[in-house]
């Protein structure tokens, strides 16, 4: 089915209208053309660098002077520990010390990789915002007397790269935030009275809306919002006015794309708790795509779109005690992995507190990028995989304008005997060739069958792209 196709569907569906659980009409998404135009970019882009930076970054997963876990998100160090804010904040701010000039090592490492767009925590769950705001005292302008978002945004758009901001909905500094409202999401002070007596949400909810009103009229054009995340016992409307915060984003911001995490209903693709509960439907009204977080869905999500975030170690957030590294060969494939079956990847660089990049980090995005300097067109603008399962690799592609297809085929594998099986009909004209350097490569077909010579030596030890054109439209 084609991706127009689903996406009318999906609007078919919506267009019938029923109310939310609160009884409040979900916000409109536009009409299925609108959300086309405005994910059209997003949809081509397949590749994003996720940042992960805070006061947790500074602590590097250290406290009092013990390691808080060798593996794990320590983004969460707070909860960890179970610090209130006061201890929390006098340990952490001390060593947050971001360096001048940060932001544009994470820009051109993010381009030369190949990414198209970087989503930037502007504030994770605790608490502390990289703006300048005006809505609170525990932020970047208040405390240090800089605008670290803005570096940052303006380093990436020099770049030319697409800019997304994560923001947590959860909150664990804002003392009017009720957490015992919900068993499921996480409080450093769970199980334990408010020290005030008594809170008020719709104090903390006004000042999250304050907030990202300024996200979205500071920075220029912002082009995601990565909301994290809800709870089936509090979400949505109830928990933070999701439906406003929308519409008041999208008001600022009529091209953004926003991901389902204000939500955590069946209609916005939620089966349950846990980062894997997730199903294949999303009704646009709860968000344009879908997050599967640190895992790579067996068959994709027709249908929907998706896209996988991953770390390159086990903790988003810096840790001087995690050397659990992903090897260069296991990202490759995953972006491949995850390209052939119709997402995009986001994958996670956890900066120091000065902003510096580990090393580890930078190596995998430089071997990232030599990879896709070469072979970047067999991801970027491509669809899932026609083909089914292939005991070799995978397979990307594209429609192309005479009517036929180009499969671009990843071979993990390199066959023994030089010749690369497929198990489809590619017809008397089809045409295939090397991605690097383009040597032309001999085509048999029969019997449903195709075999491709491409001889004995793999041309790239992770993975080698063979283009093979069809003048059939195999795709997807
Ligand atoms: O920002 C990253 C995580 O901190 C955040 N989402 C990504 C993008 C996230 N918050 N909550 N969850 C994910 C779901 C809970 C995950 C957990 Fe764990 C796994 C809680 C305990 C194990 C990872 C390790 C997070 C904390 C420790």
């Amino acid at each position: 089915m084609s991706r127009k196709a689903v996406v009318a569907g999906l609007s078919f569906s919506a267009a019938l209208g029923f109310l939310c659980a609160s009884g409040q009409p979900p916000p409109a998404a536009g009409t299925a053309q609108q959300r086309d135009a405005r994910m059209k970019w997003w949809r081509e882009a397949r590749f994003g660098m996720f940042v992960h930076w805070g006061l947790y970054s500074g602590l590097a997963g250290t406290w009092e002077g013990k390691p808080a876990g060798a593996r794990g998100g320590m983004e969460w160090i707070q909860q960890r520990v179970k610090a209130d804010t006061e201890t929390y904040a006098k340990r952490a701010i001390p060593l947050f010390r971001p360096a001048p000039g940060f932001a544009r090592e994470w820009a051109r490492l993010a381009k030369q990789a190949g990414c198209r767009y970087v989503v930037v925590t502007s504030k994770h769950h605790e608490g502390f915002a990289l703006h300048d705001s005006k809505a609170g005292d525990y932020d970047a302008g208040s405390v240090l007397r800089r605008d670290l978002l803005k570096e940052i945004v303006e380093a990436l758009r020099a770049e030319g790269l697409r800019v997304g901001f994560y923001h947590s909905v959860i909150d664990w500094h804002h003392d009017q935030y009720e957490y015992a409202r919900s068993q499921q999401l996480p409080h450093p002070m769970k199980g334990r009275p408010y020290p005030e007596g008594r809170r008020d949400h719709a104090k903390y909810v006004e000042y999250l809306h304050a907030q990202v009103n300024e996200l979205v009229s500071h920075y220029g054009p912002v082009d995601i919002l990565w909301w994290d995340y809800s709870s089936q016992d509090f979400q949505g409307q109830e928990a933070w006015r999701a439906f406003d915060l929308m519409a008041k984003v999208r008001a600022r911001q009529p091209r953004i794309v926003m991901n389902n995490r204000l939500f955590r209903i069946p209609e916005a693709g939620f089966t349950g708790m846990g980062t894997a509960a997730i199903a294949p439907r999303l009704d646009p009204r709860y968000g344009d795509f879908i997050t599967p977080e640190q895992h790579i869905p067996e068959t994709g999500m027709p249908g929907v779109d998706w896209e996988t975030c991953m770390t390159m170690n086990t903790t988003w957030g810096y840790s001087e005690h995690d050397h659990q590294w992903k090897s260069e060969e296991t990202l490759i494939r995953n972006l491949i992995d995850i390209a052939s079956k119709g997402g995009n990847y986001l994958l996670n660089i956890g900066p120091k507190g000065d902003g510096s990049v580990p090393p580890e980090s930078v190596r995998a995005m430089q071997a990232i990028g030599a990879w896709m300097k070469v072979n970047g067109e067999s991801i970027y603008a491509t669809g899932a995989c026609p083909l089914g399962k292939l005991e070799w690799g995978r397979c990307t592609g594209k429609r192309l304008a005479g009517g036929g297809t180009r499969l671009y085929l990843h071979v993990f594998d390199w066959p023994q005997d030089g010749r690369l099986a497929l198990p489809v009909a590619a017809g008397s004209r089809a045409k295939a060739r090397l991605m690097a350097g383009g040597k032309p490569l001999a085509v048999t077909s029969s019997g449903g069958r195709t075999s491709i010579a491409v001889g004995g030596q793999a041309p790239d030890r992770i993975a080698s792209v063979v283009e093979l054109d069809l003048d059939n439209p195999l795709q997807r």
